[in-house]
């Protein structure tokens, strides 16, 4: 097909209610990408099943069984292609400075033509997809458009889930309103007759954000931020520089809302690295007597200072891609319920029932499975059944514990906002934030062991600020700055809410985890609503406040005295060596770190000085 043919199947196909401008932009893309067909996605039903449908006939997914998992479907990348890629994952603004010491760049007027070059009929013997969507409630002012085209189905397939995709998103898009276009293609092009494998992609890879014009290109990769370009790509990236110059904040954070015995509702936002626990904490199931706790968003945060000094939020996603294995109904019983019907998994082993099965989710492992690269498996395999960062996509809305006001366009009231890592020493069970530039500190030093979410060394430890390490679309330096700016606008009418810093994943001496998690953590929730509400006294430490003997009913958690005091163990030597490592860290962010995070930084030291081996929490 001719550029000139595509170009009149377009008009041909666009929706009246397309504005030019994007028309005019699939028209450009479809010439250089030649694609076979145009579709204009209108996120319907009927076009839903007809995609699916699409891709068990060409074998991209396999249908699980209906009576066990109705409406649900499995699919196996190719084992090239299994999680982000952030070595391939580039942020090219004009200024190198403005990318920053975390992010790869290259000259963006070199890299745009690296994109022209490897998306050049990229489409070819292919349907481009394009795929308009709402990352916010439809209409909200906090909302905000994008448009992305792919030659996956199955990205289409995930945008639909993970995002308000289709026609009442389009209708949004007028020649006024700013939208942010992304290009995405699996990189390869099926000559005539040539058949399709399951899992199209290309060993090259790249995942390029030009944040002054908006614009995101991701090529060779279908696997999760790679390819689902409204979520990390734009959700994050984009949106930490556009929020950067229209005042809000994009966080990569969950969002949830508790009521407490006494009816008492309040909202936390919390930011967690990459499969560190933000899914299990958004859906969590409360030991504590009385507390419930709803689901709003289980990765992204969109937070916006309004004018009575409030810190409002919105989850920018509609649904969940989440890691599967370790999910069970012990340790997240609400998202195994999220999960009965409806979703597509990604790299989970198939049961010989036409089930799923990953490691975590029985006690019991079943004889034998379909790994998730499609080879026989019984429990003697030496690899595991399902890969490490397998995930399930699946809308939020079939959550049983989504909040009533998860679609809230105006967003929720933020009271208290906490940072996690993955730490097996040093960091303790919770603490509080002396005030808000100590709070930016916690956010802006943290680090956690690398998990299996994207590429290289597992268990590593790596410094993720704001667990945003991946996702910054900007200078680190800056975006530090960014929070100190949002505590100070708070700060001129009201008081901000308080920051917590916790640690579900301290390990003893026998190289365990000391504190169970899970629906345990909502003790120290408990704790984190209390003190954001003024209700209790606390300890000091030099991380912040820690809760006072008694406080929090450890023993109720299952966990003896001794463990709880190795939770807030303090020693001194590891600690001054870590913070040795953060004054370096701190300097390698370059010239514009904040001067604040300096001070902090001493100060931190200061009270680590004196600090010999004791434990807090326990006499
Ligand atoms: P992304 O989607 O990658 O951003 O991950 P996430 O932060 O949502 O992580 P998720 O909740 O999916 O958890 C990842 C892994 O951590 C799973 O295997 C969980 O079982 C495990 N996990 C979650 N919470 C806890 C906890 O409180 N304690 C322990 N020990 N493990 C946990
Ligand atoms: C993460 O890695 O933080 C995820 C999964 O949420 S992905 O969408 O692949 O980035
Ligand atoms: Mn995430």
């Amino acid at each position: 097909m001719t550029a000139t043919d595509v170009t009149a199947l377009t008009l041909h196909r666009a929706p009246r209610t397309a504005t030019p401008s994007v028309v005019a932009w699939v028209e450009r893309i479809a010439e250089l990408t030649e694609p076979d067909a145009i579709h204009w996605c209108d996120g319907s039903q009927s076009e839903r099943q007809q995609l699916l449908d699409g891709m068990v006939a060409s074998g991209t997914l396999t249908q699980l069984n209906p009576e066990l998992r109705p409406g649900s479907y499995l699919a196996r990348s190719n084992p090239d292609d299994v999680a982000r890629v952030e070595s391939r994952t580039f942020v090219c603004p004009a200024d190198e400075a403005d990318a920053g010491p975390t992010n790869n760049w290259v000259e963006p007027a070199q890299m745009r033509e690296t994109m022209r070059d490897v998306f050049a009929g990229s489409m070819r013997g292919r349907t481009m997809y394009v795929v308009p969507f709402a990352m916010g409630p439809v209409g909200s002012p906090l909302a905000r458009y994008g448009v992305q085209v792919t030659d996956s189905p199955y990205v289409v397939a995930s945008t639909g889930i993970m995002t308000r995709m289709g026609s009442a998103a389009l209708a949004r898009i007028s020649e006024n309103t700013p939208w942010v276009p992304a290009v995405h293609s699996v990189g390869a092009p099926l000559a005539t007759d040539e058949a399709d494998v399951a899992w199209p992609c290309n060993p090259t890879k790249y995942i390029v954000h030009f944040p002054e014009t908006r614009e995101i290109w991701s090529y060779g990769s279908s696997y999760g931020g790679n390819a689902i370009l409204a979520k990390k790509a734009f959700a994050l990236r984009i949106a930490s520089t556009l929020s950067r110059s229209e005042g809000w904040m994009a966080a990569h954070m969950l969002l949830l809302k508790v009521t407490d015995a006494k009816g008492t509702v309040s909202h936390v936002a919390a930011a967690f690295p990459s499969a560190c626990g933000k899914t299990n904490f958004a859906m969590m199931t409360p030991s504590v007597a009385g507390m419930k706790v709803e689901t709003i968003g289980d990765d992204i945060a969109w937070l916006a200072p309004n004018s009575q000094g409030q810190l409002r939020a919105i989850n920018p996603e509609a649904g969940f891609f989440g890691v599967a294995p370790g999910t069970s109904v012990d340790t997240n019983p609400i998202a195994i319920e999220t999960l009965t019907h409806d979703t597509i998994f990604t790299n989970v082993a198939l049961t010989d029932e036409g089930d799923v099965w990953w490691e975590g989710l029985t006690q019991e492992t079943p004889a034998h499975l379909i790994d998730w690269r499609g080879a026989d498996w019984t429990p003697e395999s030496t690899t595991p059944a399902a890969h490490p960062n397998s995930r399930f996509a699946v809308s939020a809305a079939q959550c049983p514990t989504i909040a009533d006001d998860w679609e809230a366009p105006e967003g929720v009231v933020v009271d208290a906002i906490i940072f996690g890592g993955r730490r097996a020493s040093n960091i303790p069970l919770v603490a509080q934030a002396r005030d808000w530039k100590h709070g930016v500190y916690i956010g802006a030093t943290l680090a956690s062991e690398r998990t299996a979410a994207a590429e290289g060394t597992l268990g590593e430890l790596r410094r993720d600020p704001f667990a945003m390490l991946p996702f910054a679309g900007l200078n680190m330096a800056d975006h530090w700055q960014h929070w100190l700016d949002l505590g100070a606008t708070l700060a001129a009418t009201a008081t901000p809410p308080p920051i917590f810093q916790v640690n579900w994943f301290r390990k003893g001496a026998e190289g365990t985890f000391l504190w169970p998690g899970f629906s345990e953590n909502s003790r120290v929730l408990e704790w984190i609503l209390a003190r954001a509400h003024g209700e209790v006294p606390a300890d000091a430490s030099p991380f912040g406040s820690v809760p006072r003997d008694g406080q929090i009913d450890y023993e109720a958690a299952g966990i003896d005295r001794g463990a709880w005091g190795e939770l807030f163990a303090l020693d001194g030597d590891s600690l001054r060596a870590e913070a040795r490592d953060t004054a370096n860290y701190i300097d390698s962010m370059g010239p514009r770190v904040p001067e604040a995070l300096h001070v902090e930084h001493h100060l931190m030291q200061d009270r680590l000085a004196n600090v010999r081996r004791r434990s807090s929490g326990v006499s």
